[in-house]
């Protein structure tokens, strides 16, 4: 069975456990909310549902109930590589089952036809100016496709029904998720390259193409097929999972919603936090390392330097994770494996061992521990990909994955439009007053 049928399969079993949870058990509690939650930004609120993957504070991510180990272990791997393919993370995301190789081979081939990029998406990026931020050009191209969405079609020709729309919301998923690195690769080469196109290599896997396309050798490939899989869910209350479900909730398209998620992604409190670490480690080499090796005593002096002057330090704290982030780790693995002695990387080290406890000192966040963006754009350096106002449009590749799976389930549960209710600063007065 292809993975159309499986997920068609799928849906139609789950289908019937949300019907029953809303028609018998819809009036019970599981949350109540506090008047610091509502103003701060609904921090821990449950209420949202999804069972692409579950952020434990202590553990982290796990992606269909699999930790990143237990992940990489489990899923078919690209051919001479330790990574999985992207093509057999996608069926698994999906659908929760981990495919046979036939079953990959089938996404692969799929693939090949989906990722054919319409030439006016690429003309309408032509038309930005050459220093657009690649995240505005990359959320420009997905919103002109727009153009080409299935679920916009058939809503259109008056055919919605909302059992069966999940399909074409499935059909626009696999066509953003297959294109969206033909996008960023265009742009990469657009931006830094002079414009030095290189065409699909029609022979490989989406995360080795991606590699061939931005002119990497071999060595990158495992390094996209990682980045795409490790950026690409962290549950849903994140700001560009949850923009992209709460636009496709309004029947909003794949295309609509993604541009608003990756627009969302582009701050630098989320995924742009990726350029903020790379910008903070190469000022910090400039500003305190001319003469010398960096020490702890350095470092230690810039964090609070960064403190002192009222910013965040990018790359560490989490809304949910209370421990070092496994995408953090798991990164930091491929480091020690194949780039021990890569200078930055031994810096990024350095400032692992310090900054936790700088900022258990400074005494505001919750979390002093790394997340995934302190150790990302250090791959990207050593490989050569040196612009690290690109690492976002990376992250943004890998998150399409994980937005797109849980529209795709959005739509075949037929969830609702999202609708939270707003209260006023009076209100909330009167009641903090009553206590
Ligand atoms: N440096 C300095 N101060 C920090 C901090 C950091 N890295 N992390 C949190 N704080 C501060 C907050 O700014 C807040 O200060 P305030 O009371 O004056 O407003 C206080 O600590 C409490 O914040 P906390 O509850 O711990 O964290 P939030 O849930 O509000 O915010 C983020 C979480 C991730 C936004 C925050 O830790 C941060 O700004 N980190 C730096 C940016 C970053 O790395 N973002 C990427 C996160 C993620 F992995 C991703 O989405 O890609």
């Amino acid at each position: 069975m292809g993975l159309k049928e499986t997920l068609k399969q799928k849906i139609e079993e789950f289908r019937p456990r949300t019907t029953r949870l809303v028609k018998e058990f819809g009036k019970v509690k599981i949350d109540e909310v506090t008047i610091e939650q509502c103003i701060g930004g609904a921090r821990d609120i449950r209420s949202l549902v999804t069972d692409i993957s579950y952020l434990d504070p202590q553990e982290g991510i796990r992606f269909r109930g699999k930790t990143i180990p237990e992940t990489f272990a489990a899923l078919p791997k690209a051919p001479g590589s330790d990574y999985p393919t992207v093509e057999s993370f996608w069926y698994f995301l999906l659908t929760g089952e981990v495919p046979t190789q036939a079953q990959v081979d089938e996404v692969l081939t799929e693939w090949k036809v989906r990722q054919e990029v319409p030439q006016y998406v690429f003309d309408t990026i032509r038309t930005l100016p050459r220093d657009s931020h690649p995240m505005a050009m990359l959320s420009v191209g997905i919103t002109a496709m727009q153009r080409d969405s299935k679920f916009a079609a058939l809503y259109n020709a008056g055919k919605f029904n909302k059992l069966s729309a999940w399909e074409s919301v499935y059909e626009d998923a696999c066509d953003i998720v297959a294109r969206i690195p033909v996008i960023a690769a265009f742009i990469y080469n657009l931006k830094y390259k002079g414009d030095k196109q290189i065409a699909i290599d029609p022979a490989l896997d989406m995360g080795a193409n991606f590699a061939h396309m931005i002119d990497q050798g071999d060595a990158y490939k495992d390094v996209a097929r990682m980045y795409f899989i490790l950026h690409s869910d962290h549950e849903s209350g994140n700001v560009s999972a949850h923009t992209t479900h709460l636009v496709h909730s309004a029947l909003s398209d794949p295309y609509y919603a993604y541009a608003a998620g990756l627009n969302g992604l582009a701050g630098p409190l989320h995924g742009r936090a990726n350029q903020e670490v790379l910008d903070w480690t190469i000022k910090f080499q400039e500003k305190y390392c001319k003469d010398q090796e960096p020490t702890k005593e350095l470092i230690t002096r810039a964090l609070w330097d960064t403190l002192n002057s009222g910013q965040v330090i990018p790359g560490y704290g989490h809304a949910v994770l209370r421990k070092t982030d496994p995408r953090y780790i798991s990164q930091r693995e491929f480091c020690q494996k194949h780039l021990p002695e890569d200078p930055l990387f031994k810096l990024v080290s350095m400032i692992f061992e310090v900054a936790p406890g700088v900022l258990t000192e400074h005494g505001k966040t919750k979390n002093p521990w790394p997340n995934v963006d302190a150790q990302s754009g250090v791959i990207q350096w050593h490989y050569g990909v040196k612009e690290w106002d690109f690492y976002t449009v990376l992250f943004g590749v890998g998150r399409a994955l994980g937005c797109m799976a849980n529209i795709t389930w959005d739509r075949g549960l037929g969830y609702a439009i999202e609708r939270p209710k707003s209260v006023t600063t009076p209100m909330l007065e009167e009641w903090a007053a009553k206590g």
